[in-house]
């Protein structure tokens, strides 16, 4: 049997009722695992850098394991820069090289910079018009059903690239899914830990991984997925793929 347990906290409230998001954090476990994570991700929540919640949200529920799909990890290509300037720009070009318009590119990253609160999903751009093409405000879309098939293993293979950290682990993952999703052709992220300001281009093959995005100290971050519509049609609309990135339980090996 299997489980999913999905944490979300927040500050002066629960998020829905505007509360400011603090963190959040998935795990898909063997139920002998789920005792222990469960204290690991409550600590988690109670210590971090974002502020002390005073909502925090657990879910558990058992996972039928017909309905998972495995997908491979994205390779992590590690960038240098010595500016978030020089980030933000590398951040373009991996981004035009990877099917996003100019102006879209543009779009994007200036919507992410403006943002007056981090949001507690992501923001689906159209990869050639730069125009936000789901209707879920400051919510966004939150991608849920990720995990490694293995963290023992997954861990491992990071370290053999010479990589580790939490940040690291969970968003490869997600990023990882989110090139696994018919339709999406990129993603940017920065983190909204305020004295993490490493970010990424997630692309249908790397994780390019970018020292700095962000001003040190600035608590707002975000993710966009970049949607290339001519993917969809009446056989797999945006609300199909919306539903893989909120629903379908994806494990990366
Ligand atoms: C987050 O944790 O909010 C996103 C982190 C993105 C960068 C992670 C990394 O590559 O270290
Ligand atoms: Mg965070």
């Amino acid at each position: 049997m299997m489980y999913s347990i999905k944490m979300r906290c927040s500050k002066g409230g629960p998020h829905e009722e505007g509360g400011k998001h603090i963190s959040g954090a998935e795990r898909i476990l063997h139920e002998d695992e789920v005792e222990q994570e469960l204290i690991n991700v409550y600590r988690r929540a109670i210590t971090h850098e974002r502020g002390k919640p005073d909502f925090i949200n657990f879910k558990i529920e058992e996972i039928d394991e017909n309905d998972i799909i495995y997908k491979k990890r994205l390779n992590i290509n590690q960038h240098q820069v010595n500016s978030k300037e020089e980030g933000l720009s590398l951040a373009k070009e991996l981004l035009k090289e990877n099917e996003v318009n100019e102006e879209s590119a543009d779009k994007a990253i200036q919507t992410l910079i403006d943002l007056e609160d981090s949001m507690h999903g992501a923001m689906l751009i159209d990869k050639d018009s730069g125009k936000r093409i789901d209707n879920k405000g400051i919510k966004g879309v939150r991608v849920t059903g990720i995990a490694s098939a293995d963290i023992a293993k997954y861990r491992k293979s990071l370290k053999n690239d010479g990589r580790e950290g939490l940040h690291l682990e969970e968003a490869l993952i997600l990023a990882s899914k989110i090139a696994s999703c018919k339709g999406i052709v990129a993603e940017l992220c920065w983190s909204d830990d305020p004295s993490y300001v490493i970010g990424y281009v997630g692309t249908k093959d790397n994780y390019e991984r970018i020292p700095i995005l962000k001003d040190k100290g600035n608590p707002i971050g975000g993710r966009v997925f970049f949607v290339d519509s001519n993917q969809l049609d009446d056989d797999y609309t945006l609300d199909d793929l919306i539903a893989y990135l909120e629903k379908q339980v994806v494990l990366i090996e």
